[in-house]
Formats: structure tokens, sequence, C-alpha cells
């Protein structure tokens, strides 16, 4: 599936698209039901580490499925239509928001704590794996945020925030906002520089929202030197990035040792400037 030249234009112009076919009905059963699998199976998670955190950030280096997803031909057909042939996964994760809670996400832009400067060289394809509905708490947008520069955050550590520092941008005009709802197994593509939020799921099913991270070899971390990415279409001429395999068995050993080398590397950007250390989302269940 590649974009159409007017969801293009929308990604281009809005700095977000929504409504693209990722899944059908049965894969995105399929996909769930693999995921509350683990969370029934393996909550404690493995190591020193429990299964919200692999959830939270890096999730395709230990848990096969996520490396699978990011690999799935139809999400990278239309990814290339944006960031062209040669494609790395930087990050798989999960965002749950319960059923009738109060989990929220301030408004933010991505790139701000990911060292990875202002580039158009990266977006976020978010999957949603239930019915995002406005009511369940799905994303809402700016259009054409993405055309400015990044912009100061400030940390409020409310512990409603999936954001880990509760990061938010003041002063957003709510009025231009626009709803990106989603019916199971559609996606939405947006950029790092895009202002987005999403508010409390008031529906009685899970809000289940897998987003994945795509960058170009083109892409630097001038701040931390080469990061980790895995290679899932083309190939990568400049070597800018380690390239990781993804896993192929659930926490085998060496995974979990790279998870964690991983995470201290990216935990330099990840924290700058807060006052105690943070990953990039709450750990799911924390809200
Ligand atoms: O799931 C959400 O509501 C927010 C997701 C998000 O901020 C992101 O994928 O960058």
């Amino acid at each position: 599936m590649t974009l159409t030249t007017s969801q293009l234009d929308q990604y281009r112009q809005n700095g977000f698209v929504t409504g693209l076919a990722a899944f059908n009905a049965d894969e995105v059963r399929d996909l769930r039901t693999q995921i509350e699998t683990l969370e029934r199976n393996h909550t404690s998670g493995s190591g020193a580490h429990d299964l919200g955190q692999f959830f939270r950030v890096n999730g395709q280096l230990v848990i096969p499925l996520l490396a699978r997803v990011g690999r799935s031909n139809r999400i990278l057909d239309a990814v290339q239509s944006v960031l062209g042939k040669n494609l790395l996964v930087w990050s798989v994760e999960l965002f749950i928001k319960e059923p009738r809670t109060q989990s929220v996400v301030s408004w933010h832009q991505d790139l701000t704590y990911w060292g990875m400067g202002e580039t158009d060289e990266e977006l976020t394809a978010w999957i949603a794996l239930s019915d995002v509905s406005i009511k369940a708490g799905c994303m809402r947008f700016i259009p054409g945020s993405h055309k400015g520069k990044i912009v100061d955050h400030d940390d409020t550590f409310d512990p409603d925030n999936l954001l880990s520092r509760g990061q938010e941008i003041q002063g957003i005009d709510e009025t231009q906002a626009v709803h990106g709802p989603l019916r199971p197994g559609e996606m939405s593509f947006h950029h790092g520089r895009c202002f987005h939020a999403s508010g409390p799921n008031e529906s009685d099913d899970r809000r289940i929202g897998l987003a994945i991270r795509y960058v170009t070899p083109e892409v630097r971390q001038p701040a931390l030197g080469p990061d980790y990415a895995m290679l899932v279409r083309g190939c990568d001429p400049v070597r800018g990035w380690i390239n990781v395999a993804g896993a192929s068995t659930l926490f085998a050993p060496d995974d979990l040792a790279l998870y964690d080398q991983v995470l201290a590397h990216q935990s330099k950007a990840l924290a700058a400037g807060a006052e105690s250390s943070v990953g990039l989302y709450q750990a799911q269940g924390q809200q």
C-alpha cells in the first residue's frame, strides 16, 4: 500500500495523515490477542525489566512480535512513500489506556528528547489495535505545527501522563486541534515536530496503539554518537546506525543485554535536563 497523492499532500501540509490501512480485521484481532497473551503470561518481563518497560520503548529488541510488525510490508510500503526506500526502525512502543481511566498524553513534539535534532527523515506509524475513537482518547494534532522548530516543553511529572516526564508545550490553541480517530487495523503517520496529544479513555474497551518510529540512514544523533536501529528495507549506505537484527526469540539473553546497552545509550538524550532518570514514556499500568 503506497500513499495516494492526496494522503502524501496531507502529511506534508499538516504533519500527519490518518485512516491508512495497515491490517485487516482478522490480522488486527490476532495481533491484539498476541499482545494480551504476553500481558497475561509475562507481566514480570525478564531480567531487570517488567513487560511495561519493554512495551514502553525498544520492544522490537526483545519481543519478536514487535520486530515483525516493524517489518510488515504493508506498513513499509506506506512509509516508503514518505521517507524513501532505505528504512530503519528506531523503536516500537505500545500506548495502552485501560477502559475508563484518566491516562492522557500532553501536547508535545516527539523529536524534543530524541537527540536527532529537527530532522524530517523520520515518522511515527501509529497503528490502532482496538477502536481508537474520540471517546477512547485518540490522538489530536495541530495541523502545520511540524513546519516550525522544536519548541520548549515544561516537565509536569503528572502521574496520569503517559509521557515519562509529563513534558508539555504550553499555550496550545486547542481550537486548531484535529482529532485522528482510527478503527482497529488503521494507522496514522505523524511527523516528529507535529504537536500532538490525547485525552483519557472514556470507553469500555482498552485503547491499544502500537507506535513504530521509522528513520532513514541519513538521520544523525549528534549528541549521542551512533545509535541503534533495525534495518527493515533497502540498505544503510552511509552506515550511520549500529544495525541490530531485532528479536527472533522472546527475551533471549543476548537481546536482553543489548536492550540494556541501547537504553543506557539513549537515556542520555531522553533524560537531558530532567531532574530524575526517565525513559520516554511511563510504564503501562502506572496510570
Ligand atoms: O498514544 C498516544 O496517545 C500518543 C502517542 C504519541 O505521542 C506518539 O506516538 O508519539
